[in-house]
Parts: C-alpha cells; sequence; structure tokens
C-alpha cells in the first residue's frame, strides 16, 4: 500500500484527508522524522513533539495565505515535510543541503529566517499590522514554545499584541522544557494552569458568575472588586494572559488532531489576539527520546535501538569550558555559572551538579543574565567568554 505521506506534496494534499488518515500520517511522519535525524543528526524531540499540531495547523489555515511563524525555528521539520519538502528533508545537515530553519530563500511557505529565539510574536504583529495596514484578511500564526515564552522579547510583545486589538494568533507549545527544563514564573504560571485544566475549561462560567456579583456602595464597589479579582485570579490562572488582553484558549491535548483543529477553526472567529494553550510532549513516539528530551533537542546521528549518538567527541569547546570552569570553582567558592537556558550545549552540566547553589538557570533571557551580574556591590563579572550564551561569574 502506498505510504499516505508520499501523497502529500503541499497543505492542500493533506487537507484531502480524514481524521483517521491524519493520525496514520503523524505517525509515518515521526518514523521519517527518526530515519532522517539518525542519520544525519539534527533537532529531534521538540520536531516529534508538534508532530499534530503542524498537522492541525496546514488542516485548518491556508498557507501560504495565512502566515505561520516558528519561533526558533528548530522545530519546523514537520511543516518542511508537509510543504513540499519531505524528500529535501533527506539533505539535512548535509553541505548545501536543506535548512534545519525556516528560510525564506528556501520556500513561500517559510516567513522569515530564524535561529533566535522569542522573536515569533513580534514577527507575528508586525505581519498583522502589515495585513491592516493594507486591507488584507489573512491569519497569522505565531508557535512558540514555554522555554522561548520566558524569554524578554516575547513578554514585550505579549505587552504590545495584548493592548493592540489586532488579530493574530499565538500558538503556546507547551512541553515543560526548554532544552533543558523550563525555569522560572512563567512556567510556575503554566503548570498552574495545566493542573487546574477543570477550573480553566469552565473558565467563562466563572467568569458570568463572579460578574453577578452585586454590587452596593462606592467603597464596596472597590473592595468587591479586589476580591473578585483575588478568587478569579485564585481559581483562574489564566487570567495573566486575558489581563493583558488576550483571549485564552485551552490547555488543548496537543497529540489530539481532532481537538486542536476544533479550537484552532474555533480561534478564526474570535476578535484580537489570541492565545492557544497547546500541551505536548517533547520527543513523544519514540520513547527514548520522551526520556531524555532534552539529549535528543539536537543531536548528531545516532542508533535508533539505543538511542546512542555514534561518533562521540572526545573533547570539543563546550566540554574544555566546562572542565576547566569547574576546576577553577573547586579552588574559589567566589566563582558561579550563568546560563540562559543552555546549561548542557555551553558544558555547564557537571558545574550545575557540584555546585547547585552556584549555578544560576535565568531562562532565555541573556540580556538579563548579562546585567543581573554586573557589579551591584557584591557582584561583578570577572570573565565573559565569548558567547553571549554563558558567562561566569566571580563575586568580590
Ligand atoms: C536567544 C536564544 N537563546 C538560546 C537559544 C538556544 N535554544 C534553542 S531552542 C531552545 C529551547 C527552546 O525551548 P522551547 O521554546 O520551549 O521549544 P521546545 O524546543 O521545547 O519545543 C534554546 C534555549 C536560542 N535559539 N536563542
Amino acid at each position: 500500500m502506498e505510504k499516505l505521506l508520499e501523497k502529500i506534496d503541499n497543505p492542500n494534499d493533506l487537507k484531502k484527508l480524514n481524521i483517521v488518515e491524519k493520525e496514520e500520517l503523524a505517525e509515518e511522519i515521526r518514523k521519517y522524522l527518526l530515519e532522517i535525524v539518525s542519520n544525519n543528526g539534527g533537532h529531534l524531540a521538540s520536531n516529534l513533539g508538534v508532530v499534530e499540531l503542524t498537522i492541525a495547523l496546514h488542516s485548518i489555515f491556508n498557507c501560504p495565505e495565512d502566515k505561520i511563524i516558528w519561533d526558533v525555528g528548530h522545530q519546523s521539520y514537520v511543516h518542511k515535510i508537509l510543504t513540499g519538502r519531505r524528500e529535501k528533508m533527506k539533505t539535512l545537515r548535509k553541505i548545501g543541503g536543506i535548512s534545519g530553519f525556516p528560510k525564506t530563500s528556501e520556500s513561500e511557505y517559510d516567513n522569515f529566517d530564524t535561529g533566535h529565539s522569542s522573536t515569533s510574536i513580534s514577527v507575528a504583529l508586525g505581519m498583522a499590522r502589515a495585513r491592516d495596514f493594507f486591507n488584507k484578511y489573512n491569519k497569522v500564526i505565531a508557535v512558540i514554545g514555554d522555554g522561548s515564552l520566558t524569554g524578554g522579547m516575547a513578554i514585550e510583545a505579549l505587552n504590545d499584541a495584548g493592548s493592540s486589538k489586532t488579530n493574530i494568533i499565538v500558538i503556546l507549545n507547551d512541553n515543560e522544557m526548554s532544552i533543558s527544563r523550563n525555569v522560572g514564573g512563567i512556567p510556575a504560571l503554566l503548570t498552574k494552569i495545566r493542573t487546574k485544566k477543570t477550573y480553566t475549561r469552565s473558565n467563562n462560567c466563572i467568569k458570568r458568575f463572579f460578574n453577578r456579583v452585586p454590587i452596593i456602595g462606592k467603597p464596596i464597589v472597590n473592595l468587591a472588586h479586589i476580591i473578585k479579582r483575588g478568587i478569579k485570579q485564585a481559581v483562574i490562572p489564566n487570567m495573566y494572559f486575558e489581563d493583558i488582553g488576550f483571549t485564552y484558549l485551552g490547555p488543548v491535548d496537543g497529540h489530539n488532531i481532532q481537538e486542536l483543529e476544533n479550537i484552532l477553526y474555533k480561534s478564526q472567529n474570535i476578535e484580537g489576539p489570541i492565545l492557544i494553550h497547546v500541551i505536548t510532549k517533547k520527543g513523544k513516539g519514540y520513547k527514548i527520546a520522551e526520556e531524555n528530551p532534552d539529549k535528543f533537542h539536537g543531536i548528531s546521528s545516532f542508533d535508533v535501538e539505543t538511542g546512542e549518538v555514534r561518533i562521540k567527541k572526545d573533547k570539543d569547546y563546550s566540554k574544555q569550558f566546562g572542565e576547566k570552569l569547574v576546576k577553577l570553582a573547586s579552588k574559589d567558592e567566589k566563582i558561579v555559572a550563568i546560563t540562559a537556558a543552555m546549561k548542557d550545549g555551553t558544558g555547564l552540566k557537571e558545574f550545575a551538579d557540584k555546585f547547585p547553589k552556584r549555578f544560576f538557570d535565568v531562562g532565555i533571557a541573556e540580556q538579563h543574565a548579562v546585567r543581573i551580574n554586573c557589579r551591584n556591590g557584591s557582584i561583578r563579572i570577572k570573565t565573559c567568554i565569548c558567547d553571549i550564551f554563558f558567562i561566569f561569574a566571580k563575586r568580590i
């Protein structure tokens, strides 16, 4: 029997499939991703996590007229496979081969050349404003991970988009992981929302109820307002997104194509900025990656049976750096390490394990990471290694 995947040359082919066929297609795509990345190396776990989401997005929206912006872009393999680049994906990480990130020069379905994280909402908002300016009606969708949402630029963009009343859709792909486990207050907020699923489902009923609480007299108005807000905040954590101007939809199971299609379809009829909270699993469908999502975030050629990397590098720059820093820090307790969500990539794992109190992962926030360590009386940057992603500081 001919594989479904071989029949998909563009999103219109995908739209002809029913849900059961799309589910089969998802499994075929997973196998194909594994085949390519285990041979060539690449970003695996994030792509396995967005298979159903990407199928649903290309089923509901009409690309390339509608614009999808992939934050970071490392999770765009499925998008590439579904938009006419299935065969070219075999050239990933080969000289002259396909890019592992969206490239406007590569396809009309790619809208922004990415690599750095936390930019997608800004790009989407700009495109949406341009659309409105030229009286067009296409949809603009930013797909951003919970890790990238910790980046300052993403928060700045949410702030602007929320108050703008512009029609944009932000898909929050929440897998609880950056490259390592996600850190900070925003992931904590998302966890609250996830664990209060039942409450968020009845969000509208609760809101309606509290809005009907009678108000008597001016002082009581204020008091009632504070109490109402307090209770709402306690019961409906997604209020954060609603309060800054977004319509919040979800959370939705990011591996259920039907549910995803329903919510995406619904989003098309809502005015203003929308945030759809999608829950996914990094590495979904390949057990070894599900259990080690950080190792399989970006990986070189590996054995599918064991998950072991084929050629192990003895020493690379990051490893050298990490080892040296551990040596120095063993002799000098004033040395601390700061990373912007790049513990593994910058060779700091051993340091973090050995000196947990002297290790700071500040989330994807390089600007903040640099600034937090400038002289403040007690901490001053002693050395800043050329790569902005990691610095180490010495308390004086
Ligand atoms: C500004 C910046 N800092 C760090 C990185 C390295 N980086 C690439 S992907 C990633 C994690 C992204 O996490 P998330 O947005 O949740 O996506 P996921 O991989 O979990 O789907 C990081 C830190 C980057 N691309 N850009």
